[in-house]
């Protein structure tokens, strides 16, 4: 439990250092009451913060489907660059409202579930891990989950102070609806009340009906107020919001592309070249690493379009700001922040009058989908218009 104080109070320093944040001071306040029906627990142990939260949704969606409470993990975020290295786990409340989930299904943080109900329910001596045979297969013994193999899976467990005591396989069946009724009569939660499991329920990308569900994502109270002072201090509305994904690592995932590994069909790239595997419109190169000839047409068209007065640059490495000031001589404010906290990002694009997006990246899918929740109109490098083949405005 040292961890978690640690990375507690690394965190909520950041975070107060910019703006006071009232979420820290109300939360546990609800006494919580076990439920007969079960609980799902997961790691969040696949990808950074966007395949996260394409997890996430497939989670909460799955928990829904058999009726059992959903104990949100925090997100896992990742600091090799900076002190203290090992990874933060950042309650899912610093970034939104656990009590807007609730509106769709029964959710308790699992910082909550340690507290207030693992002593009782689920004690040390009791913790069973739920796993696929196939991933059991990999273990010494050939029948252990992998729940705490290396990063971040033991980190995970160990923040919360989590042993496992023995392992519970399964075979044939996912996490797809279909086997919704075999999931309830193989765990029914009489016998299984916490089904631990090593990774997330769901796949990534998120599915397609799984989408909406990103309604129930609310940003809390403290994020709102970062973001929107930020807004207000150095932006001029309208303004374009754009994501440059363009950093060393993307570069080389966009290598698979170009040597023809993948198909359209490649990271968060459905958002915009459809779901269906037959359909589904080409996935180019502009659209998956745009180089700077790219970034300043639509940058240029949208300023144009949208009659903006400000671009704001969220970017994983390079931020062109220089570049794209020089397109509009003086007449639009271009600003960079590279906050610490890549979620400022996320909400500042979120709230742009336009947005400008990777389509193969699931940080922009995050904005893209919460743009959509509020009816705000979002592009993609590449393809102007989402859903539709090539870029039908040039200017
Ligand atoms: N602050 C900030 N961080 C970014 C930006 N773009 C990428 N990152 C960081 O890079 C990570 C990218 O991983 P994901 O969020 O999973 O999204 P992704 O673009 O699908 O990338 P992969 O997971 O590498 O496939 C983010 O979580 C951020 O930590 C950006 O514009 N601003
Ligand atoms: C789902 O779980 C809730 C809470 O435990 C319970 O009240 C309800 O009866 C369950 N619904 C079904 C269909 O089992």
């Amino acid at each position: 439990m040292a961890a978690k104080t640690k990375d507690l109070k690394l965190f909520s320093f950041i975070l107060l250092h910019i703006t006071f944040t009232p979420s820290l001071l109300f939360c546990d306040a609800v006494k919580l009451i076990w439920d007969d029906s079960g609980y799902i627990l997961y790691c969040p142990c696949m990808g950074r913060f966007g395949n996260q939260a394409d997890h996430f949704l497939g989670s909460l969606a799955f928990a829904k489907m058999l009726n059992r409470t959903l104990a949100v993990p925090p997100w896992i975020v990742y600091r090799h660059h900076a002190p203290p290295y090992t990874n933060m786990h950042v309650p899912y409340r610093e970034f939104f409202k656990l009590e807007a989930l609730s509106r769709y299904h029964r959710v308790v943080s699992l910082e909550d579930f340690m507290e207030q109900l693992a002593p009782t329910h689920w004690p040390p001596g009791e913790r069973v891990a739920y796993c696929f045979d196939t991933a059991a297969h990999r273990s010494a013994d050939r029948k252990t989950c992998p729940m705490k193999d290396g990063n971040p899976f033991g980190p995970f467990w160990d923040h919360f102070g989590v042993e496992f005591d023995r392992s519970l396989l399964f075979g044939g069946i996912s996490f797809s609806a279909y086997y919704q009724p075999h999931w309830m009569k193989k765990f029914p939660p009489s016998e299984h009340p916490v089904v631990a499991l090593p990774g997330a329920p769901a796949q990534f990308p998120v599915l397609e009906e799984h989408v909406s569900l990103h309604q129930y994502v609310v940003w809390a109270d403290g994020m709102v107020q970062q973001g929107e002072n930020h807004i207000q201090t150095l932006l001029i509305r309208p303004y374009v919001g754009i994501h440059l994904r363009i950093g060393s690592d993307w570069q080389n995932a966009c290598k698979l592309l170009q040597n023809g590994e993948t198909g359209p069909h490649f990271m968060a790239s459905p958002q915009c070249v459809g779901y269906s595997r037959q359909n589904a419109l080409p996935l180019t190169m502009t659209m998956c690493l745009p180089d700077l000839t790219e970034i300043r047409r639509a940058v240029k068209l949208w300023v144009k379009k949208t009659n903006a007065r400000s671009v704001y640059i969220a970017t994983d490495s390079q931020s062109h700001s220089g570049e794209i000031q020089k397109l509009f001589k003086g007449n639009v404010k271009v600003v960079s922040l590279q906050p610490d906290i890549a979620q400022v990002d996320l909400y500042i694009l979120a709230q742009s009058d336009h947005f400008i997006g990777n389509c193969a990246s699931s940080f922009s899918a995050f904005v893209k989908r919460d743009r959509d929740v509020h009816g705000r109109p979002s592009s993609f490098f590449g393809m102007d218009y989402p859903g539709k083949l090539g870029n039908r405005d040039e200017l």
